[in-house]
């Protein structure tokens, strides 16, 4: 018996303030183009040609059972993705996800950086990921102060494609990054697919549990990725600072040279100090 409404959807306009207080509110919402149309026909050109080079799965990633089944069997997962095109450092400079992100973040860091930028594509037949929390990743810190943990991250899945529910939506419990009492491997628990065009982005709290959806088709596949930002005084989930050299990324804004890596983190924005330097200095924005 579904009880549970679609979650609220809003166009890129719409006011940060609406956007944040849905975002409190059900722990996550769809902004419908979110991303323009020629940055994601960029990326997703040059994720179709390397995602025809990878093997679905986790092979080659050495993990234990419950983690091939987390990542699926069938499905295909790379990141690394300003070596593919450079329309991911576009993708990064975000106006819209930075505000979202400062918002959210902020409060509990001096700077963040990226999490995890990854291309995840179902495959057909891959049945649906458990529900989990990405916050979860800094379990050391979320176990000693859940439930009043604050938010060190901030995720969104992004359409490259059309996302519907028959091809593996991602699937959202509104309201569960405020019920403490609910725990991973929640499978029963009623969940809404957050549908996207290409562009669109479902944004979500570290704290709402959600997971990949079934592909419940024979022949066609869920072409979406995850871009996060997680609090500047913790470790990303990806190595995204030793993809690149300071010369790759000399052309790019301080945002997205701080997103990677390529700045030092300073807790106390603009009183000096800090920590990620480089022979004892601060690598500073211009
Ligand atoms: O593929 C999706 O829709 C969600 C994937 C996810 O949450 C994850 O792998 O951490």
């Amino acid at each position: 018996m579904a009880t549970l409404t679609a979650l609220e959807r809003r166009p890129a306009s719409a006011p940060l303030a609406e956007i944040l207080s849905l975002l409190e509110r059900d722990g996550g919402l769809v902004i419908e183009g979110m991303f323009p149309r020629e940055l994601i026909d960029a990326i997703r050109l040059a994720a179709d040609r390397r995602a025809v080079l990878v093997d679905p799965g986790s092979a080659t990633q050495g993990l234990g059972e419950d983690g091939a089944a987390f990542v699926g069997a069938n499905t295909t997962r790379f990141s690394s993705l300003g070596k593919l095109t450079p329309a991911y450092f576009d993708m990064l400079d975000n106006e819209l996800f930075a505000s979202i992100a400062d918002a959210v973040l902020l409060p509990t860091c001096g700077s963040y950086w990226v999490n995890t930028a990854q291309v995840m594509y179902i495959g057909p037949g891959e049945p649906a990921q458990v529900l989990h929390r990405d916050g979860n990743n800094w379990w050391e810190f979320v176990s000693r102060t859940w439930p009043n943990s604050p938010e060190v991250t901030i995720s969104t899945m992004i359409g490259l494609d059309d996302v519907t529910e028959e091809v593996g939506a991602t699937r959202v419990a509104p309201g569960s990054h405020r019920r403490p009492e609910l725990q991973r491997f929640e499978d029963d628990l009623e969940t809404v697919p957050a549908e996207l065009g290409p562009g669109d982005a479902l944004v979500y709290s570290g704290q709402v549990l959600h997971g990949g959806g079934a592909n419940k088709t024979a022949d066609r596949t869920r072409r979406a990725m995850h871009l996060s930002f997680v609090a500047g005084w913790l470790t990303p989930e990806e190595s995204s600072a030793i993809d690149y050299t300071t010369e790759e990324l000399a052309e790019q804004s301080p945002r997205v040279q701080r997103l990677l890596g390529h700045r030092s983190y300073d807790p106390r924005p603009h009183r000096g100090g800090g920590l990620w330097l480089k022979e004892v200095k601060a690598i500073e924005e211009n």
